[in-house]
């Protein structure tokens, strides 16, 4: 016969202490996540915030909370249109996204941002830092401006921002934009969970010096030079012809788009309404030829096994009979007393011997 949900658990004599301790922090807990997870569906951004504090919470309490919410929330997401935006520090993505922003919720859309600072997991600093506030959008009752969780690996920060936009998207959010150092690897992560990719760069210095590697400007589908305003404007154009041609030499892409490349200036909004169209185009063209949800439908399929990898070598570097193993192996190793491949070998099957 099948034990009704209720007799399970209210019948608790067959429980260990432990387990009934359990059982007892879920229901106190779990009308809470409910009760948050509704709010949320409304709309309520206080009530958004929270979950964002509960998913990036490294208290192994929160977990259980964390996923139930997650899976609530992926199935009342809707359609929205997922914005990645890098260039190197200073070249004026805050105040691009603020100025780009402000122009999307004057029409009624519902924009949040989110960031990804690569600095903050190794120097518990943050490059971007106060300057990510973009205050008058922060101020916005259409917006939604949440810095990225810092002191964690780029992989944690990356993971947390990607269910992020699952609970801005069950919020009502229409339009969610990430900004990211151009720095490196962060690139890939924002690259994998965003639809459209756009970077930013100014004119007057060579692409070595924005730091932009080829791989970067390869998965950009807009170049948009920034600061073309005052004197700058003339150089401006220069550039838009230079990298049009460079763009050029690159292979076609998988979905079809042609990358573009435009001036604007954040500060003075010139370019902004010009930039919206280009996104709305790639957007039609994507969705016309089945791109844009096969990217969507990888993009899954990427963090999936992205997961498991940060997962698995957490779990791996954690484990505290691996982690003292770990610091004599590693002097045997410099001592050529053993060969890496060898100690590597002897510490995974150690790992693998002390699993539950
Ligand atoms: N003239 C001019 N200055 C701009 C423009 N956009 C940004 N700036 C200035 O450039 C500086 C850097 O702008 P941010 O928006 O903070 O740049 P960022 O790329 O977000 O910088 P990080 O977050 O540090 O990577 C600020 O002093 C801005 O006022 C623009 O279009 N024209
Ligand atoms: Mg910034």
């Amino acid at each position: 016969m099948k034990k009704d949900k209720s007799e399970k658990v209210n019948n608790t004599e067959n429980f260990s202490p432990e387990v009934f301790k359990k059982i007892q922090q879920a229901r106190k807990l779990q009308p809470r996540t409910e009760e948050l997870i509704s709010s949320i569906l409304s709309g309520d951004v206080g009530a958004l915030s929270r979950a964002i504090t509960l998913i990036e919470s490294n208290n192994p309490n929160h977990f259980a909370n964390a996923k139930a919410l997650i899976n609530v929330c992926l199935s009342h997401t809707k359609q929205s249109i997922r914005i990645g935006i890098t260039g190197v520090p200073g070249v004026g993505k805050s105040t691009f996204i603020e100025a780009f922003g402000k122009h999307l919720t004057r029409q009624g859309k519902k924009v949040a941002v989110l960031t990804i600072d690569p600095s903050s997991s190794i120097s518990h600093g943050s490059i971007l830092g106060d300057k990510t506030r973009m205050e008058e959008l922060a101020k916005d009752s259409n917006a939604y401006v949440r810095p990225s969780a810092s002191g964690e690996t780029l992989g944690g920060v990356a993971r947390k921002t990607r269910e992020t936009i699952t609970l801005c998207e069950a919020a009502g959010f229409d339009i969610i934009i990430i900004e990211t150092v151009g720095v490196g690897q962060s690139e890939i992560a924002v690259h994998s969970m965003v639809d459209f990719f756009l970077l930013l760069q100014i004119a007057g210095a060579g692409d070595e010096l924005q730091g932009i590697k080829r791989g970067i400007m390869e998965m950009a589908d807009a170049v948009v030079i920034n600061k073309a305003d005052g004197d700058n404007v003339a150089k401006a154009i220069v550039a838009k012809t230079e990298l049009s041609r460079a763009l050029h030499l690159f292979p076609p892409k998988k979905s079809e788009w042609t990358p573009t490349v435009s001036t604007c200036s954040a500060k003075t909004q010139e370019g902004i309404t010009e930039i919206e169209q280009i996104i709305v185009n790639y957007i039609e063209t994507t969705k016309n030829n089945g791109y844009f949800d096969r990217k969507r439908a990888e993009q899954n399929e990427y963090w999936l096994l992205e997961t498991i990898n940060n997962q698995l070598k957490e779990d791996f570097f954690n484990h505290p009979e691996i982690r003292d193993l770990l610091e004599k192996t590693k002097k045997a190793v410099q001592n050529n007393e053993s060969s890496p491949f060898a100690a590597a070998q002897l510490l995974l099957e150690t790992y693998f011997k002390n699993k539950p």
